[in-house]
């Protein structure tokens, strides 16, 4: 297949280029290194800095893949445009958004550049496809995060209603609990909107917290490591609890720590995005995928790290602190996740030995780790 990838840079969007680019799709990768200027701008650097996509494109193609790249600001409607149609996507992976919760609830010019960015990106991303090449598949990485924590059962995307004895399937409400979420629930929304009005064809991945790291042998051998955030802003929950034991610090658990969430493996991540790829929708239908493995509470996570890490002599303390955002705590949460499993996704669980090999890489590049950004510094109110 042909296809785009917006965001190819990021933690999930360098991995996704890698894995399509040996399974032998043509590819065309596209960044404004957008988080990259935020990160390095906030000192927030990942753990590992990789090269820019020029570098990593050109030892892809002397591999023997097809990869292109185009290094421009999917707001850009103009050039996003000019470039969709040259390359007449089949599918377009949309990672092209600022993935940050906490950075996006800083002040009004995070909370805007946020919105602006995200919104940006996919308005402009539907309308090269309804413009330029209809039957063009958008898989948008959408967020759990969106549906908030309601008291009842998180469905996957959509809920039957029934109301003065008639019924009608409607979105699954969405209540979220940052800009950022916010965000998502409005690109959604646009989304949706232009499935109905121009039968374009929609697939919008409800993505839970990532964990983990991609182990692959070309990465590997070429040093092109993948976008692994740790800090109070940029690192997803697990991720960051592995870097703080093995930085010997105490587990920063915000608040009572029961709060809930459904998490997934970073290999499941790329597994689900193939199989979106191979599923689409027809035109005029939006599919919508629950996509995280297991639910746990934050405790649970801290506790699993603690024990597993102790196996490598790695003992660490799990500090409570005030939590930072405003989110529920002590919730209901029981989310639908068959989607995916019906399209054949065999689920990575975490268990001791995958927290010891994401902390044994870690402990590969322990001194750079930063201690000053672990701590959480945004506070919601
Ligand atoms: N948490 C801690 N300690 C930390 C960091 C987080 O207790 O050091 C808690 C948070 O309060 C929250 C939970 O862990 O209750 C998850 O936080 P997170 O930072 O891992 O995840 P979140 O801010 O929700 O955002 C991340 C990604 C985002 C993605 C989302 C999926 O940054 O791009 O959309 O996970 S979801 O959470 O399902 O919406």
């Amino acid at each position: 297949m042909k296809i785009m990838i917006l965001g190819a840079d990021g933690y999930l969007g360098w991995p996704t280029a890698v894995d399509l680019a040996f399974k032998k799709h043509k590819l065309m990768l596209v960044d404004s290194y957008i988080k990259r200027k935020i990160m390095t701008k906030m000192n927030r650097e990942p753990l590992v800095k990789s090269p820019t996509l020029s570098t990593k494109v050109r030892k892809l193609n002397k591999a023997g893949c097809n990869v292109s790249m185009a290094n421009i600001d999917c707001c850009d409607f103009t050039k996003l445009s000019n470039i969709f149609k040259k390359f007449q996507p089949d599918a377009v992976i949309h990672f092209a958004e600022l993935p940050s919760a906490p950075y996006s609830m800083i002040g009004n010019k995070e909370a805007w550049s946020t919105l602006d960015n995200n919104l940006h990106t996919t308005l402009n991303l539907i309308w090269c496809v309804k413009n330029i090449k209809t039957d063009c598949h958008i898989i948008k990485l959408g967020t759990m995060g969106e549906y908030g924590t309601p008291n009842i059962d998180i469905e996957e995307g959509w809920l039957n209603i029934k109301h003065n004895n008639r019924e009608q399937r409607f979105m699954y409400p969405r209540q979220a609990s940052s800009l950022y979420h916010t965000s998502k629930i409005m690109d959604t929304d646009l989304l949706w909107f232009y499935t109905r009005m121009n039968k374009i064809k929609v697939t919008d991945l409800m993505q839970g917290p990532v964990y983990g790291i991609m182990n692959n042998d070309f990465i590997e051998a070429n040093d092109f490591q993948i976008s692994f955030a740790y800090d109070d802003m940029f690192g997803t929950v697990l991720n960051r609890f592995i870097v703080q034991a093995v930085a010997k610090t105490p587990l920063l658990v915000y608040g009572s720590g029961s709060q809930i969430r459904g998490y997934i493996n970073i290999k499941d991540t790329l597994a689900c995005i193939s199989l979106a790829l191979e599923n689409p929708p027809a035109s005029g239908d939006m599919h919508i995928h629950n996509q995280f493995t297991e639910q746990f509470s934050v405790n649970q996570l801290a506790k699993k790290v603690q024990k597993s890490l102790k196996k490598i002599d790695i003992d660490v303390s799990i500090n409570k602190i005030k939590n930072p955002r405003i989110e529920s705590e002590k919730h209901y949460y029981n989310a639908k996740n068959k989607n995916m499993m019906n399209y054949g996704l065999s689920p990575t669980f975490l268990n001791d030995d995958i927290i010891i090999s994401i902390a044994q890489y870690v402990l590969k590049y322990k001194k750079y780790i930063n201690k000053k950004i672990l701590k959480p510094k945004t506070k919601w109110a």
